[in-house]
């Protein structure tokens, strides 16, 4: 099982190289932090596992922030309807690729936070409102997705660590809360 002991901090070379684009099929080594990457963040929703094993509640992985310098996520979004049990979009992303994506930007109200990262940087990240993916599952199948609003968020935040990016990157460094025209501001509540 991963704990936040096995996720690097801010400071950790890993987080800052561009990772390794990944090889199909998975070795059975890599199946299995895929399945440990969606399990944490799983688990780290969970109110009773997250008190108990010290999680800090995440809806997105990268496997640098382990250490593991390869192109892989995980993402768990669950549902805004508190009624319906499926995720909006939950799985294990391989060698993700962005292949198109709105002019329109989005960002959350609250800013942005990263389980590498101890401290508050506030500010708003903008990211792209709409992305289309590219990507492969654990069985190699390749998939074609649109995703808009807070899903395509943590996948951003998310490829971003696979290029050695970190969210505060792209905070104005003048005017943390200055926005970009043609920017939304997506209420945090909506999760
Ligand atoms: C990745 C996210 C930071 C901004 C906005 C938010 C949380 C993370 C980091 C975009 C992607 C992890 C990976 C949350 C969270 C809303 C949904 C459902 C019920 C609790 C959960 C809390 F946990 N960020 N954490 N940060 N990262 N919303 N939610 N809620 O996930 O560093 O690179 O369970
Ligand atoms: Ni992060």
């Amino acid at each position: 099982m991963l704990t936040m002991e096995d996720v690097i901090r801010e400071g950790h070379p890993t987080l800052r190289k561009v990772a390794d684009e990944m090889t199909l099929p998975l070795t059975n080594e890599e199946k299995e932090l895929a399945d440990k990457m969606l399990e944490f963040l799983i688990n780290s929703q969970d109110p009773e596992l997250a008190e108990k094993y010290e999680l800090r509640p995440g809806v997105g992985i990268a496997a640098p922030q382990v250490n593991v310098s390869k192109r892989m996520i995980a993402v768990h979004v669950p549902s805004e309807d508190p009624e319906e049990t499926d995720p909006e979009f939950s799985g294990i992303l391989i060698n993700p690729k962005i292949i198109s994506h709105s002019v329109q930007q989005t960002c959350l109200s609250e800013g942005e936070g990263c389980l590498s990262v101890d401290r508050e940087v506030p500010g708003y990240v903008p990211r792209h409102k709409r992305i289309r993916i590219k990507y492969f599952d654990i069985e190699g199948n390749e998939h074609n997705k649109r995703l808009k609003d807070f899903p395509a968020i943590v996948v951003q935040h998310e490829i971003d660590h696979l290029n050695g990016v970190m969210f505060f990157d792209r905070i104005d460094p003048e005017n943390p809360l200055a926005l970009p025209d043609d920017v939304d501001i997506l209420g945090s509540d909506t999760q």
